[in-house]
């Protein structure tokens, strides 16, 4: 059973608050255009679900809340056929994402399997991973830019994924999945520090909406 974001003052007030609102404005859209999440379980499961995860139709069947455990993580044992922790339910608009990462630990050697599921419901893009076991915390990170290593499944077609069908997926991104069964047999796993960073579009748009608005004062002053 295969059991897985200045402080500018004085005599400039008048003139920079209008730049401080365009570049607030800048800042709303460009967050607005990639989402971030960073769970650490230190005091709570943080939202965190457990679901069973079908290999074939690439669904994940939610069975109620993920275990915490008071060591600042979540943890779990064999729960289910082929079990997967998942995230709380998400909205997407993670397609300005530029990787995921989380620690992992388990008892035992895995086979090379679907271990990091992301998923906009009906498609997925996924990672496999054979961890070799021993107890200790691994660490995983992903790029969400380049697609080399994922792969993609809707439950009819399974090839490797391209770049396109990644940002499809991060666009409407509802659930990630970290296997928490990673052989057949008892094995116990723990997750944590699961952070997606989004691309650092706000501090490039701050940049470029500063320097355009500097050349339109330095025009009017000429
Ligand atoms: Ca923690």
């Amino acid at each position: 059973m295969w059991g897985f974001l200045c402080i500018l003052g004085g005599v400039y007030s008048v003139r920079i608050l209008p730049v401080l609102g365009a570049l607030s404005l800048i800042l709303a859209a460009s967050q607005a255009s990639a989402q971030a999440f960073s769970y650490t379980f230190d005091t709570t499961n943080q939202g965190w679900r457990r679901a069973d995860f079908s290999p074939t139709t690439m669904v994940l069947t939610d069975l109620g809340p993920a275990t915490w455990n008071s060591g600042g993580f979540i943890d779990a044992d064999d729960f289910s056929g082929y079990a997967f922790h998942v995230s709380p339910l998400l909205t997407g608009n993670y397609a300005g994402a530029t990787s995921i990462s989380f620690d992992h630990s388990t008892q035992v050697t895995g086979t090379l399997l679907p271990f990091l599921v992301l998923t906009n419901g009906s498609e997925a893009i996924y990672r496999e991973e054979a961890p070799t076991g021993g107890g200790a915390y691994a660490h995983y990170n992903y790029s969400l830019t380049d697609n080399t290593g994922w792969k993609y499944g809707n439950g009819v077609n399974f090839r490797n994924a391209t770049q396109a069908d990644m940002a499809n997926v991060l666009a409407g991104l509802t659930r990630i999945g970290i296997s928490a069964d990673i052989a057949s047999g008892v094995d116990y796993t723990r997750v944590d520090n699961v952070t997606v960073v989004p691309e650092p579009a706000s501090m490039v748009a701050l940049g470029l909406g500063l320097a355009a608005m500097l050349r339109r004062r330095s025009q009017k002053a000429n």
